[in-house]
């Protein structure tokens, strides 16, 4: 969980394999595909850039998880999916995949602990920081909530997500959370294996701290 890269192919500056093949190089820990956003790849043409995404992770033994596509991690046997709030019934979707990996996104301890009974093996919380990557984000949280999370005994893994960088990943570590996940930390990134790497870093640092 410590660095869990997202990206689809409207998030990169250059091809989305290239950027993938940096980020990993650099220290990434888990993948997601999620192509969204106007514009974004559909069908075939989305299948077959998950196909050789997915192909590069296994390569690096990083799991490889699809955003919100139930039928598509199905049709690629991939490592997990990753579900948000208004994804579908989760406790469902649980019970299609019993063996796969099922992140949710949770936005406070309620839906944190349905999550956690449903069986959901990890919870993105967020967005920690301001974020412009994804548009309908709920109000921005600071750090404070994975606290509130921790105080309230959810000990699931939980990472960050929303306008993390390498300059406040500590705190979101430090705060409780087992990792940092990021967009354009690492896919806007001048060099994505540098802010892979960088992430890693306060990552680790932080875990010392605990
Ligand atoms: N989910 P960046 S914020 C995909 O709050 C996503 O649930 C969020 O992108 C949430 O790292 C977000 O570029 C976008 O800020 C994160």
């Amino acid at each position: 969980m410590k660095v869990y890269f997202i990206m689809g192919s409207l998030n990169c500056k250059e091809a989305p394999e290239l950027v993938l093949e940096k980020a990993l190089k650099g220290g990434v820990t888990l993948f997601q595909y999620r192509e969204k956003g106007e514009g974004c790849l559909s069908s075939a043409d989305k299948k077959a850039l998950a196909l050789q995404l997915q192909k590069i992770c296994r390569k690096n033994h990083v799991p490889f998880i699809v955003n919100d596509d139930l039928d598509l991690m199905i049709s690629l046997n991939a490592d997990g999916l990753h579900v948000g709030q208004e994804d579908g019934d989760i406790r469902e979707i649980r019970r299609r995949i019993p063996d796969k990996i099922l992140g949710v996104s949770v936005h406070n301890a309620e839906e944190a602990q349905t999550a956690v009974q449903i069986g959901a093996d990890y919870l993105g919380v967020g967005p920690i920081y301001a974020t412009s990557t994804k548009l309908d984000t709920r109000d921005v949280m600071g750090f404070s909530v994975v606290k509130e999370l921790r105080a309230k005994g959810i000990t699931a893994p939980i990472v960050g997500i929303g306008g993390i960088k390498e300059e406040n990943a500590f705190d979101v570590v430090e705060a409780g959370a087992d990792g940092v996940s990021v967009i354009t930390a690492i896919s806007h990134h001048e060099d994505p294996e540098r802010a892979a790497r960088g992430l890693l870093q306060q990552v680790e640092e932080a875990y010392k701290e605990r």
